[in-house]
């Protein structure tokens, strides 16, 4: 259920320049006008520009724009984040989340951040997160083996990829968690989880997102500026809604039923690739078909038989390197 300073930013938004009195906004909301006149000064504090005028009553004048957890639970549409969290700056959204999992927190609290100061990456890598980008992490209670949870990388990030989508923004996915734009890394996804042998007990899916471009980009990232102007607010609510549904549709039908959708966003089929363990041992080198029912990059050998691999680092490589590097 929407909070009541949400469903107070809503009925703002609606009144626009006309205002809303604080009588009518306390009927509306249940509440009294002192409640309402608390709200409001809680709003301001994230950043909302709200006047008050005498007689009018409030009128909202700036939406802010960054991901203020009240502002995404106004624009989310799936039922599925009940519970949705923020912060200016955090050191990691995913710690965050960890730390409400671990405290039993249900399926479906979010964090947010406008950002991190030790925001990561995959592997001990570092995930630049200036203010500007969009940082949330995802609580997943899905009822799988640990041993089924690779695919869950490529939900996310096909999640992503279908909310940007909603917004006229494409894509491209490369397995297993980046998604991109004009060549650039948009997005990225990182997956950490606490397991059984048998049963997973929590994974918190984190998602950094770049919107605006700071002053000193990242090597090789790419911004959704380049190609549309939106508040990071109504970016973090759309992926947050893409999420849900292939989580949603992972969870019913498998990755079998999303395979297709990944595949054809998939920028490194037909690509000469090597792929890599956490060791940096070479896997596999050859050219990739695609990605099977499992989640698995299909990369054909020298000899032309396709090799699923469940994970690893994938880099490209220049045309004419042969097989066995
Ligand atoms: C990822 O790792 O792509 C996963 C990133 C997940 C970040 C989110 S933010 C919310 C949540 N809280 C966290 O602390 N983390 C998650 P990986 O595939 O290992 O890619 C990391 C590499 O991407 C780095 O080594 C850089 O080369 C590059 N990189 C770092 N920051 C970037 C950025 N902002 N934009 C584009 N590329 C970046």
């Amino acid at each position: 259920m929407r909070s009541r300073r949400a469903d107070l930013i809503a009925m703002l938004v609606q009144a626009g320049t006309a205002g809303a009195s604080g009588e009518v906004l306390a009927a509306a909301l249940g509440v009294s006008r002192v409640a309402v006149a608390k709200h409001v000064s809680a709003l301001r504090s994230v950043g909302f520009e709200i006047e008050a005028v005498r007689g009018t009553g409030y009128c909202l004048t700036r939406i802010p724009d960054a991901p203020v957890a009240v502002e995404v639970e106004r624009l989310v549409s799936d039922p599925m984040w009940a519970r949705i969290e923020g912060t200016v700056e955090t050191t990691s959204t995913n710690d965050d989340c960890k730390r409400l999992a671990r405290a039993g927190a249900p399926e479906g609290t979010v964090v947010l951040a406008a950002r991190q100061t030790a925001g990561r990456g995959r592997l001990g890598r570092a995930w630049v997160s200036p203010e500007g980008g969009v940082y949330l992490s995802a609580l997943l209670r899905p009822r799988i083996a640990p041993a089924d949870a690779a695919p869950l990388a490529l939900v996310a990030a096909l999640g992503v990829a279908t909310g940007l989508e909603s917004l006229g923004v494409s894509p491209g996915l490369k397995w297993p968690n980046d998604v991109l734009l004009g060549g650039g890394k948009l997005a990225g996804i990182l997956l950490e989880m606490s397991a059984e042998v048998d049963e997973v007990e929590w994974i918190v899916a984190g998602c950094g997102l770049n919107v605006h471009a700071p002053a000193e980009a990242p090597p090789g990232a790419a911004f959704t500026d380049d190609v549309v102007t939106l508040r990071a607010a109504e970016i973090a609510a759309a992926v947050l809604d893409g999420i849900a549904e292939t989580y949603r549709e992972f969870s019913e039908r498998g990755f079998a039923s999303l395979a297709g959708r990944y595949a054809e966003r998939h920028v490194l089929t037909g690509e000469r690739v090597s792929v890599r363990d956490i060791a940096g041992r070479v896997l596999v080198s050859g050219v990739v078909s695609g990605i099977d029912e499992g989640g698995r990059l299909l990369v054909e050998d020298a000899a032309g038989v396709a090799i699923p691999v469940v994970a690893g680092e994938v880099t490209l490589r220049p045309p004419g390197a042969n097989g066995a590097s």
